[in-house]
């Protein structure tokens, strides 16, 4: 999973990033991409590492991306959107924290300025798209029938200033895929808050591609880069159930409606991220081709069942144990032993 940092100059990216990544910024980021991979925290990987005691342990990942070129707001063209196209999901940094040298927040304000950034971008491709099909029709060029209807679709909705994530049947369209486009991509929204401030403003009606939730990025740059003993003391005085990590992978992840499943051994745990209501035989290709390829079944026992038996022979015995076929659908903390024949 990749997730796109945006937002408006001085909302806080590379603050949010450090906190995010664990990182410390070497003096700014003038220019220069910045890439953090982080684990996924998942204690029901520590507990299976703790029992199976296995050579590796591997966690889910997520990427975070922050853009080095962030421009002046007006220097912002087509080619700034390009390096996020690829990003399974954008996080929008929204400033909401005033203070010297920084004019009163508008939360509210800048979100919609930068969302229609995104939508102009689209707005863009669309059109570059349509002049292009019909120059094709005049040459007599055959194109995807159900593409010119989508696309038109897609400009009426860009014009009226309405973000395609807005619209389900665009957002999902297969045929309209390979723009990526950037109003299309579930977004996150992090609302950076002052140190002493948790209330989340106001941004609309979300629909099931939105989220939105508060940050306190210096605070939590700051704990991102404290010891343990430290943060737990930190996060008691500011009250904060989980860092910002934490709680941005868990809400990322129900965003794209992601789930996890785990592989266990003495070799290696590991857990595979996959989307809900993948099939058992869909699953195994993310673990390799030739087991999807030679699928016979599906042994699966879900983690809280073998919790409750205590070990995977007692589950056996207690027939909480089962064997699926390929059209199973994995569920969040199956613990799968694929059979398969190559
Ligand atoms: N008070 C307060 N200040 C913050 C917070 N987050 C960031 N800042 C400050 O706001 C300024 C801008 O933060 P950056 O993280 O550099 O913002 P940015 O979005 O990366 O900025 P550009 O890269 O220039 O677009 C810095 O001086 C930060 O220290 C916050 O949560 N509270
Ligand atoms: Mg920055």
């Amino acid at each position: 999973m990749k997730l796109g940092i945006t937002g408006l100059s001085g909302s806080g990216k590379s603050t949010v990033f450090d906190a995010l990544t664990q990182s410390v910024s070497a003096g700014g980021n003038r220019g220069e991409d910045r890439i953090g991979t982080i684990r996924v925290p998942d204690s029901r990987v520590d507990i299976l590492s703790d029992m199976y005691n296995p050579k590796k342990t591997i966690y889910a990942q997520v990427e975070y991306f922050l853009p080095g070129k962030t421009g002046g707001e007006k220097k912002r063209d087509q080619n700034f959107w390009t390096p996020v196209r690829d990003c399974d999901a954008l996080i929008h940094v929204v400033r909401n924290f005033g203070g010297y040298g920084f004019e009163t927040p508008a939360p509210y304000d800048d979100f919609l300025a930068l969302d229609q950034e995104l939508v102009l971008a689209d707005l863009v491709v669309a059109e570059k798209r349509l002049e292009r099909l019909e120059l094709d029709r005049k040459r007599g060029k055959l194109a995807d029938p159900e593409e010119l209807p989508l696309l038109q679709r897609c400009i009426e909705t860009l014009e009226k200033e309405v973000p395609l994530r807005k619209v389900p049947e665009l957002a999902d369209a297969p045929q309209l895929r390979g723009f990526a486009f950037v109003s299309a991509k579930p977004m996150l929204v992090l609302f950076n808050n002052e140190d002493d401030d948790d209330a989340l403003p106001d941004v609309g009606d979300l629909t099931a591609r939105e989220d939105c939730m508060v940050i306190r990025g210096k605070l939590e740059q700051e704990l991102a880069q404290m010891s343990e003993e430290e943060a737990q003391e930190f996060l008691e005085e500011f009250e904060i159930t989980a860092s910002a990590t934490d709680r941005v992978i868990r809400r990322s992840y129900d965003l794209l409606g992601l789930i996890s499943f785990f592989t266990v051994g003495e070799d290696e745990v590991r857990a595979w991220t996959i989307r809900k209501e993948t099939h058992a035989v869909d699953a195994a290709e993310v673990i390799h081709s030739d087991i999807k390829k030679g699928f016979i079944r599906a042994e699966v026992l879900s983690y809280e069942d073998l919790m409750a038996a205590g070990s995977y022979p007692e589950a056996r015995k207690q027939g909480t144990f089962r064997l699926e076929g390929k059209t199973y659908e994995v569920q969040d903390g199956d613990i799968v032993h694929y059979r398969f024949n190559v």
